[in-house]
């Protein structure tokens, strides 16, 4: 299998999920490193038109959406198979991965780690305290049921890692850096 080229930002949580991802499949991969700020500019914003970043090339294909990203990976890579058999364990998947990107990224990740830890660290800004509060009542939202989904189980969809653990894991991880951490995982 040829090698994986995955562009992204070092740190971005979606560029860690598809890392990964990579990982857990054994897979010959690179990252090649978009520098913060220069991704709305050329050659990336070529890659991607909307200037987000990851975005994977593999032999000559080229694809950006982290969910779309890890499925590519899972059907190319088949082992470890990282989406349950199960019907209904792939649909607490499909639905896990959804939470992530429109109620944990939109409104609490994009909020809080960019106040507390992008605009601080990359822009030398001060973190927006309003903005922060104002976005937990959704994180508490989002903790509370990520906790009741995760229930007694490891991992989140079934009884053995899938693609909605390696998406949800680095923007938990990168939340766990704020001082919100404490009490939303203390709530959850
Ligand atoms: N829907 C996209 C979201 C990707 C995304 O928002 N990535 C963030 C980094 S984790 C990004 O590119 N931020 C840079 C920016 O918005 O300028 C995906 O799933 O890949």
């Amino acid at each position: 299998m040829s090698e994986f080229i995955v562009y992204s930002v070092p740190g971005s949580p979606y560029g860690r999920a598809v890392l990964a991802t990579l990982e857990e499949k054994g897979a010959r991969y690179r990252l090649a490193p978009v520098a913060p700020g220069t991704n709305r500019s050329e050659p990336h914003i070529s890659r991607h038109p909307f200037g987000r970043v990851p975005v994977i090339e593999h032999d000559g294909f080229m694809l950006y959406e982290s969910q779309a990203i890890l499925r590519y990976l899972d059907r190319v890579l088949p082992s470890p198979a990282l989406t349950p058999a199960d019907p209904r364990a792939a649909g607490r998947m499909d639905q896990t991965m959804n939470i992530c990107d429109w109620y944990l990224f939109q409104g609490v990740g994009n909020v809080i780690g960019f106040h507390r830890i992008i605009a601080p660290r990359l822009m030398g800004l001060a973190p927006d305290e309003t903005a922060i509060a104002g976005a937990m009542p959704k994180a508490h939202a989002v903790f509370n049921e990520l906790a009741r989904l995760l229930g007694n189980k490891t991992y989140l969809a079934a009884e053995t890692l899938t693609l909605a653990d390696l998406l949800v894991a680095p923007q938990l991880d990168f939340l766990a850096e704020t001082p919100e951490w404490a009490p939303l995982a203390k709530a959850a």
